[in-house]
């Protein structure tokens, strides 16, 4: 990396003011002269303007991490939901009021100039998101944190819906250039890739290892500015691209022909070319190896290179002056990538470079399903990585004798224990493989890390209790307050001042406010303003009409047989079904709203997209439920319409069979917001309830230990005939009443509702859930019970920051501070 420059601000003598700095990014960078001119290019100019007021405090804070002699630390993920980048940037400079202004001369207004930028979809969903939200995080609190990741050329496909399916449209976030990156090509770096592996002796006949005829790809860095908040610190967000290496070219394929040379650079470029859309199931696919791999050799040697400049060869220091969080599996290559760097390209003895890579690598666990676990076959890896399985298996006899160690003749622990899944194909457990090669093991909620200890990494954490920690995932209140709801802001400011926008726990002072009648009723105008802005939304996407004055009831995340969007529906199917029987008696209206992706593979969760389609249309069209429920699928759920969504929600749906959810993130965002909460004991909904008072969350449904017990006994058949209204839901559902032109296309999923090995638990958990919802409804009848409790939830909701989770990950696991 260049050396940068500690001095004082060179270029901010250059900025004029900012209405100027606009007009000459319009006129001279863009070449736009004629009014009106086209809002694209403003949001461009506007970027440009905003980002030229970044560089400053960018390279100082570059030049003072640099410098400085903290450990620093790396995040490692292959994926970064950021979002939309301008309000942020314009939010955390604190130039709101010249960006409005200078945009006003266009005859334009900031929220339609900002529509324009495409929302940055480099992720699926929690594990994405969480990575943007940590990176706000870090700069909020001046750590020295770099984000590595890569730049693929195409983000989380766009969603669209025809005849109630969802179809995948490619999202090519690139095509009109990125305002906010900065391409580095002085670092590039080159990535090895298939080969094999040459043992010699070097001239002072010390045994070596080399990584022979390998096919190189070039590594190229671009980076992303990531501002703190109206803290003069912006950290950096470094994303590889793939491209050809000249070398390759040159020697391998001049001799054959120029066009196959040229075809060969797309090749390579394929590596970043697009995300992996299925967030649950690993795949084994190549190429998502190669990314991986990519991402962590490339990412590693950009650190190593920044410490030879320095230090030259003495790594003594290396291990206590770093640290990589490996955001889940998907960058676990790190563990042995860093033992061939250290070992192979600078000749440390393999004990040295065990201590060193122990020292700095910390892992974090996103997911208990197992078929999320990622697994790599033994011939895939061996084929494509050869140095690195070397590696692998060198760990894993030393760690194997280890467990030998501790369990003397146990030959089964070995067998549980072993990196190498044995069989006819082998596998490397990449869980596994992480936790042998770090410092720190943790989970993302409570209940989550207390499972991983107790269930599936059990044998791990009987023989390193110390490595496991919990560090409960958290949201940035600046981006899922402070920016997507201003109106709530505003009261905020006005009523407990404006320190929570760094510092979450303040909200707790909102408390006393929850019984103060004319603080309520404020609180239930903001709301009702966001429900209207919602409303149009929902109106524009969906041709549906929703009622401001009624319950919005919401559930927004991945399509997944777990998190049981299912069991949404079936309750709004037995909404529909009263109202048809006449049966509304204490029924509140309500606008039910579920959002997502499924996996473009997994084709149940495409079915349950086309069910709540299906249910939708079924409903608008009869007159009988207007008044009283509306039912929507909200097209192509991303970052930015969470921003609209969350501050218009009343009522989160958090109902995933207990044991499954991780966390959830979403939860957080609504509560923060004033929603109130139905949920089963999941993830961090156990904290959410602790902190909002049980007394305003709506709960049910089997805890995580009344789910493995259930399991072992189940017939949901029998639950089903014993209870008239799910009789009368099953009915509806299996009589075709949703799907009369397309006859049985449901069977499959209230078969496997019937089904007694059903792993989610839907009927068993229907009644609870039914009755749960008639008590919110209750309560939602009674606005000054509601407000109360949503008022309550607000004020409960600041150890739900982002903020909290990155100062305990600084104090526990990294031991940094902030940047002097
Ligand atoms: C797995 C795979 C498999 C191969 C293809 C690409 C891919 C991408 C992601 C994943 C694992 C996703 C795990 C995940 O997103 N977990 C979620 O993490 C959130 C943040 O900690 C947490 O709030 C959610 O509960 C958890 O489901």
């Amino acid at each position: 990396m260049s050396t940068p420059v500690l001095d004082s601000n060179p270029s901010e003598e250059l900025l004029a003011d900012f209405p100027l700095e606009l007009r000459r990014h319009l006129n001279i960078t863009l070449g736009c002269e004629s009014e009106p001119v086209d809002p694209s290019y403003v949001y461009r100019a506007t970027a440009l303007a905003v980002r030229d007021r970044l560089v400053d405090s960018w390279r100082r804070t570059q030049a003072k991490m640099h410098h400085s002699d903290q450990r620093k630390v790396f995040y490692l993920s292959l994926e970064f939901l950021i979002g939309r980048s301008l309000c942020n940037a314009i939010q955390n400079l604190d130039v709101d009021e010249e960006a409005h202004a200078a945009i006003h001369q266009y005859g334009l207004r900031l929220e339609e100039v900002a529509e324009q930028e495409y929302d940055a979809g480099l992720g699926n969903g929690g594990l994405g998101r969480l990575a943007a939200c940590f990176l706000d995080s870090c700069a909020n609190l001046k750590l020295p944190v770099v984000g590595y990741g890569i730049r693929y050329e195409y983000g989380m496909f766009n969603q669209r819906i025809s005849d109630g399916r969802q179809i995948e449209e490619p999202d090519h976030w690139l095509r009109d250039g990125n305002p906010w990156e900065i391409e580095r090509h002085e670092d590039a770096r080159q990535i090895h890739f298939y080969g094999r592996v040459e043992h010699y002796h070097d001239a002072n006949g010390k045994a070596r290892t080399r990584w022979a005829d390998c096919h190189d790809i070039t590594a190229v860095p671009f980076d992303m500015p990531i501002p703190g908040y109206r803290n003069d610190t912006v950290n950096t967000l470094r994303l590889w691209k793939a491209t050809a290496s000249d070398a390759f070219n040159l020697t391998e394929f001049n001799a054959g022909s120029y066009t196959e040379a040229v075809a060969e650079k797309n090749l390579a470029e394929n590596i970043s070319m697009v995300l992996y859309p299925n967030d649950a199931s690993e795949n084994g696919k190549e190429l998502r190896l190669k990314q991986q791999y990519f991402l962590v050799s490339a990412s590693l040697q950009d650190v190593i290179a920044q410490w030879v400049e320095q230090h030259g060869e003495d790594f003594s220091e290396f291990g206590a002056k770093h640290c990589f969080q490996l955001n889940d599996t998907h960058p676990a290559c790190a563990v042995p990538e860093l033992m061939r760097l250290l070992i192979d390209e600078h000749g440390l003895e393999w004990d040295q470079a065990w201590k060193i890579t122990t020292q700095c690598m910390a892992y974090t666990n996103h997911t208990l399903l197992p078929e999320a676990l990622e697994r790599w076959s033994v011939s895939l890896f061996s084929h494509l990585l050869p140095r690195l399985m070397e590696i692998v298996y060198e760990i894993n006899a030393r760690f194997l004798a280890d467990v030998e160690k501790k369990w003397p003749g146990d030959t089964e622990m070995r067998r549980k224990m072993s990196l190498i899944e044995e069989g006819d194909h082998p596998h490397i457990r990449m869980a596994y493989l992480a936790i042998v090669g770090s410092f720190s093991v943790n989970g993302v909620a409570g209940l989550h890390t207390q499972l991983l200890k107790n269930g599936l990494f059990h044998d791990f954490y009987t023989l390193w209790p110390k490595k496991f920690n919990n560090k409960t995932n958290g949201v940035t209140q600046r981006r899922w307050l402070a920016h997507c709801n201003p109106g709530l802001r505003q009261l905020l400011d006005e009523t407990i001042g404006s320190g929570w926008e760094n510092d979450l726990s303040l909200i707790k002072n909102l408390h006393p406010y929850a019984s103060d009648a004319s603080f309520r009723e404020r609180w239930r105008e903001i709301k009702k303003a966001n429900k209207e802005r919602l409303a149009e939304a929902v109106m524009q996407r969906t041709g549906i009409a929703f009622d401001t004055s009624a319950m919005f009831d919401v559930q927004v995340k991945r399509i997944h047989e777990y998190k049981r969007q299912l069991l949404n529906t079936l309750h709004v199917i037995h909404l529909y079904d009263r109202i048809m029987r006449g049966d509304t008696e204490g029924m509140v209206p309500r606008c039910v709203l579920i959002g997502g992706k499924a996996a473009p593979g997994y084709h149940l969760a495409k079915l349950i997209v086309k069910l709540i389609n299906d249910v939708s249309s079924t409903i608008k069209g009869d007159r009988r439920a207007d008044e009283l429920l509306k039912f929507v699928f909200y097209p192509n759920y991303r970052v930015s319409s969470m921003e609209i969504i969350c501050p218009a929600t009343e009522l989160s749906e958090q109902i995933s069979t207990a044991g499954k959810e991780a966390s959830g993130t979403g939860n957080m965002k609504f509560m923060m917001n004033g929603a109130l909460t139905i949920g089963t004991l999941d993830g961090a909904n156990i904290e959410i309830r602790e902190n909002a008072g049980e007394e305003n969350f709506f709960l049910f449904g089997l805890d995580a230990d009344g789910v493995q017990k259930t399991r072992l006994d189940y017939r949901p058949n029998e639950i089903i005939a014993a209870d008239p209204d799910i009789q009368r839901i099953m009915q509806l559902l299996e009589s075709g009443h949703f799907n009369r032109s397309e006859p049985g296309i449901f069977d499959v999923l209230s078969s496997g509702l019937r089904n007694p090995h059903d792993p989610w638990l839907t009927i068993a958990d229907l009644r609870g859930y039914i009755d749960a919802q008639q008590k919110v409804s209750e309560t939602y009848a009674d606005p000054e019970t509601w407000d109360r409790m949503s008022i309550l939830n607000t004020a409960g909701s600041g150890w739900f920051s982002s903020d909290r989770t990155i100062q305990q990950y600084a104090d526990e696991i990294w031991n940094v501070g902030p940047m002097a």
